[in-house]
């Protein structure tokens, strides 16, 4: 089957269904195509901190009422530092901004309810892009496949918003692009457990054993997350050891974690990945199809909805008045934000995470940079700015 529309968008991650949304506001149509089933994508546990940027965004898409109803808002976050602990006043040292506690996967599906509610068209699931064509014409095709039938899509702009393992990346010409990797000699293992957090906010705790962080979901599950080796597996990682060495790297006198139940347990690699260009023709990369951080500076859902907005000023802009600047500048109107947010990110990752091949002279540094970051305002200023969003 054969369908036209304005902008073709791959992946129903956060990127893509928030651009569907501000688009469809907008009135301008877009077909989304995802390749896995909705209760996939719904419930693929990821990122839980939202920066005001995020929120503002997701409220000029209509999509904040579950979110203002039942996001938890921090005014502060505490980091942790063999058990002595320093809170990071972050309404007092940005000026009034905070962090908002709400799931991806929330935001996930309250973006799908929207968009299914306005058209039940909106989102193709288990709808793979297999290839994107014509993208030096004014008519990109997306050729699809979905319950074993091929079907083309052709549009005036393709969003590729499928993230880091999809196919937009790489249709671009790889003379054209360039990219540049770190992957971290650690992992994270993270939990969803049934019980009340610990603490009102989140805690980020350097260790000898390695780095723990507590996060939370609602006033009755907990997230938390431990460095593991890149080696280990699931079965290495029993409750009772989970629950060990969350006590030891996160604890400190007179405090105690409680345990209880653990429903839900992934490990995720940490890497630091970046893609320039992110476009090509009328290809625009949107979200970790054109970048990856580690989830330390809690920046990757982040940089996906930063990038989203500026997409989607730019199609505005082009549909308003066939005005291209912004279009045609989207790259490096990302890439300055893109860079910034990956230098803080491996900032944050390397000063709290253990390196197996680190010198005892790192772990003086790592000590100097934590006490040079709480000791003096100005330094936990700018980090408290650049962890709300502020600075980048
Ligand atoms: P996404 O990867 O979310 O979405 C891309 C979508 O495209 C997916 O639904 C995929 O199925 C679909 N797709 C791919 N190929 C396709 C094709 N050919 N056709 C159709 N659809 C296709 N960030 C944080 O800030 N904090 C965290 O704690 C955190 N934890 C993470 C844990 C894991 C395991 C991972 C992988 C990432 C984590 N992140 C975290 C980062 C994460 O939140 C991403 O930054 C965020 O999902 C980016 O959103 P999108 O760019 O929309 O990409
Ligand atoms: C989470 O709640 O999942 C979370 C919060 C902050 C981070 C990473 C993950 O830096």
């Amino acid at each position: 089957m054969h369908h036209h529309t304005q902008v073709g968008i791959i992946g129903a991650g956060p990127a893509g269904l928030l651009l569907s949304q501000l688009l469809t506001k907008k009135g301008i149509r877009s077909v989304l195509l995802e390749n896995r089933p909705r209760a996939r994508v719904e419930n693929r546990q990821r990122a839980g901190l939202l920066e005001q940027g995020t929120v503002d965004r997701l409220r000029q898409a209509g999509a904040t009422d579950r979110l203002d109803r039942e996001g938890l808002v921090h005014d502060g976050v505490i980091l942790s530092f063999n058990g002595q602990r320093h809170r990071l006043d972050l309404a007092d040292l940005t000026g009034g901004s905070r962090v908002t506690i709400y799931a991806q996967t929330e935001v996930v599906k309250d973006l799908i309810q929207l968009r299914l509610s306005e058209s039940e068209e909106a989102i193709r699931f288990e709808a793979e892009a297999t290839a994107i064509t014509g993208l030096d014409t004014d008519r990109p095709t997306i050729e699809y496949t979905q319950h074993g039938e091929s079907h083309t899509i052709t549009c005036d702009f393709v969003a590729g918003c499928d993230g880091f393992h999809g196919i937009s990346r790489q249709t671009i010409p790889a003379h054209l692009t360039t990219t540049y990797d770190k992957i971290y000699p650690y992992c994270w293992l993270g939990i969803l457990a049934k019980i009340p957090p610990s603490t009102q906010e989140l805690i980020y705790a350097y260790h000898a054993n390695g780095f723990a962080l507590h996060s939370m979901r609602s006033p009755e599950v907990s997230r938390l997350y431990v460095q593991c080796a890149p080696t280990d597996t699931l079965d290495d990682w029993p409750d009772e050891r989970i629950w060990a060495e969350l006590q030891l790297r996160l604890g400190t006198q007179g405090w105690t974690l409680t345990e209880g139940p653990i429903f839900e347990k992934t490990i995720t690699p940490m890497r630091s990945f970046v893609s320039e260009p992110m476009q090509f023709g009328r290809l625009f990369l949107a979200g970790d199809s054109a970048h990856i951080v580690p989830p330390t500076g809690a920046k990757g859902l982040n940089m996906a909805v930063a990038d989203t907005g500026v997409l989607f000023e730019g199609l505005s802009a082009w549909y308003d008045s066939g005005d291209r600047t912004q279009l045609d500048a989207y790259t490096d109107a990302c890439m300055r934000r893109v860079w910034r947010v990956q230098e803080f990110s491996n900032f944050m990752t390397e000063m709290l995470h253990q390196n197996p091949d680190k010198l005892p002279f790192d772990a003086h540094l790592q000590a100097a940079r934590f006490n040079a970051l709480v000791d003096n305002r100005t330094a936990s200023q700018l980090v408290a700015k650049r962890y709300v969003g502020l600075a980048h």
